[in-house]
């Protein structure tokens, strides 16, 4: 057992509180990982707030990290200690019905267990005290160790910046590989995106990178549009200052619909609004926001029957011990930026100020440096 640094979420709705937990070695098939970084994603923020059916509590969140491997446990084949690794919220078995299937990236392999905030053999390696602490989306790495089954991580090269790479454990991926993996965007394409945070900024990269033609992007904060711009939006929309109907307004836009628009909120009105402005016979939606327990989506099913099609995706449709370590490589090689969407760096007993200044709208991404 080791001491860590860790932010402990111990309700919702309050602040994490900065406290030295317990972490157990690992144990079969699983290895022991000293964070370096991590991003604090909208996602966090949800959960923390109470909205997410899965949210459970104590717990220790975080999803979007970067570290070493510092133990492996018995019968661990194919990482040792001293190896760079992401974790992943989406593991990659390469064995289940879902790995084999080749139409999903959603393994399947210990998805139930994480969902109860638990390592697949039911129990759990934090605790304070004498109280256990529930792991969240198997990766917490708002600790400073945490421990991961082998197949949830992903081996990254050992010249690429924690403090950067971190956020290709979610944002980043969530963004290109929703262009690239799910909407298959083609070149030429018109793309609308709705929210220009730290996913939708991603998703305007990737549609850049794959030679889409209008970028329109969405958003309420008309702070996002120079930001947006330089990542790719060629058209930058406020629905504040659109007179009249906001479908009406982006069909005009791109003459006809989008041929494939994103929805980077979580907002299920605005998830309706992206479908509606498709291209009729065959614009693609792709939802990429989280909703809260309850909320619905709607639209009149002959929005459907006349070709539009809604999609949905995680973690950008990407099978991450595969690709993951790809999208490291084409930061490194430059093809992708991630520096200027990092915009907040701090220390852990700074974490509180990082979801403030998310829900201020003043970060695209904050990151913590252990
Ligand atoms: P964020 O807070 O950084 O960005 C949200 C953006 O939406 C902000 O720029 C905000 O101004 C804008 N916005 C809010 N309401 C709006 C409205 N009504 N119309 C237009 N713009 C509006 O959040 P993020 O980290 O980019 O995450 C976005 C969503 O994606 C969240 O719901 C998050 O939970 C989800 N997410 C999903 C996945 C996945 O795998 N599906 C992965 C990561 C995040
Ligand atoms: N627990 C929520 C669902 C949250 C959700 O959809 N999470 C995404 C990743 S968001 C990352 O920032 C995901 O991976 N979904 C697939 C899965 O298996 O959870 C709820 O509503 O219950
Ligand atoms: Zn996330």
């Amino acid at each position: 057992m080791i001491a860590s640094r860790a932010a402990v979420a111990h309700e919702a709705g309050k602040p994490l509180s900065i406290e030295t937990v317990n972490v157990d070695g690992p144990r079969e098939g699983e290895v022991l990982i000293e964070i370096r970084a991590t991003g604090i994603c909208h996602t966090d923020a949800f959960t923390l707030s109470g909205d997410d059916p899965e949210g459970l509590f104590p717990a220790i969140l975080g999803h979007e990290g970067a570290g070493v491997v510092v133990e492996v446990g018995k019968g661990v084949t194919t990482l040792s200690e001293g190896d760079h690794v992401i974790p992943l919220y989406t593991p990659e078995c390469r064995v289940c019905e879902y790995c084999t299937s080749g139409k999903t990236n959603l393994c399947q392999a210990i998805r139930e267990t994480q969902g109860r905030g638990l390592m697949p053999d039911e129990s759990s390696r934090f605790s304070l005290g004498n109280d256990r602490l529930f792991h969240y989306m198997g990766t917490s790495t708002f600790s400073n160790y945490t421990v991961l089954p082998e197949i949830a991580a992903a081996k990254i090269r050992p010249d690429a910046p924690f403090d950067k790479v971190c956020y290709i454990g979610c944002g980043v991926t969530t963004g290109i590989g929703a262009v690239i993996n799910t909407a298959k965007v083609e070149p030429g394409s018109n793309v609308v995106v709705f929210g220009l945070g730290g996913i939708g900024l991603n998703v305007v990269q990737g549609a850049r990178l794959v030679g889409a033609d209008m970028i329109i992007g969405v958003d309420l904060n008309s702070e996002r549009k120079s930001l947006g711009e330089k990542f790719g939006v060629t058209h930058f929309v406020n629905p504040n200052e659109v007179e009249g109907d906001l479908v009406a307004y982006l069909v005009d836009l791109t003459r006809g619909g989008a041929d494939y628009s994103f929805e980077c909120i979580g907002n299920v009105e605005v998830m309706r609004q992206a479908l509606e402005c498709c291209h009729k016979g065959w614009g693609e939606s792709i939802i990429i926001g989280v909703a809260p327990a309850g909320a619905e989506i709607a639209t009149r099913p002959f929005q459907l029957v006349t070709g539009r099609v809604w999609r949905g995706t995680a973690f950008g449709g990407a099978r991450g011990r595969t690709e993951v370590p790809r999208i490291v490589d084409w930061y490194m090689d430059g093809k992708i930026n991630i520096d200027d969407l990092i915009t907040h760096t701090m220390p852990l007993e700074d974490i509180n100020s990082a979801f403030d200044l998310m829900h201020e709208g003043k970060s695209i991404r904050s990151v913590v440096t252990y």
